[in-house]
């Protein structure tokens, strides 16, 4: 698969090339990540970050089977955004509004055990628990770019599997032409949900039309650098559709409904100017209130702003254009 690759400094595929190194290492060591531990000596900075975050959440299962992931070819060869900024710089509006709100109110949260309530057009329903769900499933690491909406972006090495190999088992019917994913609603965990004046609409809806969710980027995580995930980053399973903006990869997904009609997402719903349904990243159509030409990439700061150009459907335009042909992207935002 074409990619582009766009400035690329020496010492960052340097980075990237020690985090990979080291995964292959401990694998073929048969060492999870939690009982191996990493040397933090000879890394570079995508070691240390993983040294420093062996915080064993999740189930042992879980836990297992992420740090035994493949690594998957689907990978961009940029610089890892750092794992404090993954976990600390978030979205999760559930947990408040403020980028540290996720990481610092969701201790409450318990996302195990888990299951996820499937239904509408297709054969198989009912509730899963999540062991089931990821049963014969090949978990492999997948490294992303992630485009917010608000034109910052990071790059973070997911752990999940395509999410076509989930909805293929409920087998939907022909009817199906979208489907619809709702997070988790439980306001004495989620502080933003019984908030005064929410943001939003809870719980949290997103979709993808049916051709979109089949495609073979379009992924569910369970874990990212090496663990699975934080409640911050929506655990324990999650969207991530790289080409759209972040807002579309819906955290800690609770219900997943096949159906005729599109969904309204929730974004759609608070502001339908502002947010369509759907939301691929184009640098040439503009948000109202702001320019996507460009984005910033985390980390930057007041003196290194790291401002970069930002890519057509976030750089997968090889991948996923074929989607939208003869669409008009503009009235289709
Ligand atoms: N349920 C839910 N999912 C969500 C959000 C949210 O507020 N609630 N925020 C979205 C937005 S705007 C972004 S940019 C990404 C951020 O994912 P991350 O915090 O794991 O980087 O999550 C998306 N998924
Ligand atoms: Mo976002």
């Amino acid at each position: 698969m074409g990619r582009k690759l766009h400035t690329i400094k020496e010492h960052e595929v340097t980075d990237k090339a020690v985090y990979l190194n080291r995964r292959q290492i401990i694998k073929a060591a048969g060492l999870s990540a939690i009982a191996g531990g990493f040397a933090a000596s000879s890394a570079g900075s995508a070691g240390l970050q993983r040294a420093e975050t062996m915080g064993g959440q999740g189930p042992e299962w879980l836990r297992q089977r992420v740090s035994s992931a493949s690594i998957s070819k689907i990978s961009t060869p940029e610089t890892l955004t750092p794992y404090e900024y993954v976990t600390g710089y978030n979205n999760f509006y559930e947990f408040g509004t403020d980028k540290s709100d996720p990481s610092e109110n969701s201790s409450k949260f318990k996302s195990d055990p888990w299951s996820v309530e499937v239904g509408g057009d297709c054969e198989v329903t009912g509730r899963f628990q999540l062991e089931d769900l990821l049963k014969g499933q090949d978990l492999e690491e997948r490294i992303y770019r992630l485009r917010c909406v608000e034109a910052w972006s990071m790059v973070i090495p997911w752990i999940g599997f395509p999410l076509r190999k989930l909805l293929s088992r409920f087998k939907p019917t022909s009817r199906a032409r979208y489907v619809k994913f709702e997070t988790i609603y439980r306001p004495a965990e989620m502080p933003g949900q019984s908030a005064y004046f929410a943001t939003l609409d809870y719980p949290y809806v997103e979709g993808l039309r049916m051709d979109e969710a089949l495609h073979d980027l379009a992924f569910i995580a369970v874990g990212l650098y090496g663990e699975p995930l934080l409640a911050q980053n929506g655990a324990p399973l999650r969207l991530v559709v790289p080409w759209k903006y972040g807002f579309k990869s819906i955290k800690s997904i609770a219900r997943i409904t096949f159906q005729k009609h599109r969904p309204q997402s929730s974004w759609q719903k608070s502001n339908s100017k502002e947010y369509g349904f759907f939301s691929n990243v184009n640098p040439k159509v503009s948000h109202p209130r702001w320019s996507q030409a460009t984005e910033r990439r985390l980390p930057s700061s007041l003196f290194s702003s790291n401002r970069i150009e930002t890519l057509m459907f976030n750089g997968y335009a090889d991948e996923v254009a074929h989607l939208y042909k003869g669409m008009n992207l503009r009235m289709n935002y």
